[in-house]
């Protein structure tokens, strides 16, 4: 979709910080992050909401969140992670394509998980 930021990412259109890649999923830093670390994982694709993915394509982000999380953990040095995903915008979703928070957490931080989820 042409005016969608995170689609823009995807194609390299404008900067994102990357950090890891699979055939349908796109994941990088997200650039307001509640916790060092926190990453969102995208579908390439624009889908607006989860209802929407084709099985392959949610299978794929969702394989990609499980692969992801010992790998954010292990490098900002977490000790626990809230995976969100805020599905429409009376949930939180602000940006219209689907996307997936993975939030590193830290023994004593303060966080409400709830909360960091949504933002
Ligand atoms: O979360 C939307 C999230 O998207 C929010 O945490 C900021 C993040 N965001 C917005 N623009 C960018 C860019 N350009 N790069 C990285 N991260 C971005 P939501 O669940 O929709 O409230």
């Amino acid at each position: 979709m042409s005016d969608c930021i995170f689609c823009a990412i995807a194609a390299r259109d404008i900067h994102g910080r990357i950090v890891h890649e699979t055939e349908h999923s796109l994941a990088f830093l997200d650039v307001n992050p509640l916790a060092p670390g926190h990453t969102l994982v995208v579908p390439k694709d624009h889908y607006a909401r989860l209802d929407d993915l084709p099985d392959e394509i949610s299978e794929d982000l969702f394989r990609t969140v499980d692969e992801l999380v010992p790998r954010v953990e292990e490098a900002v040095d977490a000790d626990a992670t809230n995976i969100g995903l805020n599905n429409g915008p009376a949930a939180g979703q602000e940006v219209e394509h689907v996307h997936a928070h993975i939030i590193p957490r830290f023994e004593d931080d303060g966080g409400n998980p709830i909360h960091a989820v949504a933002g």
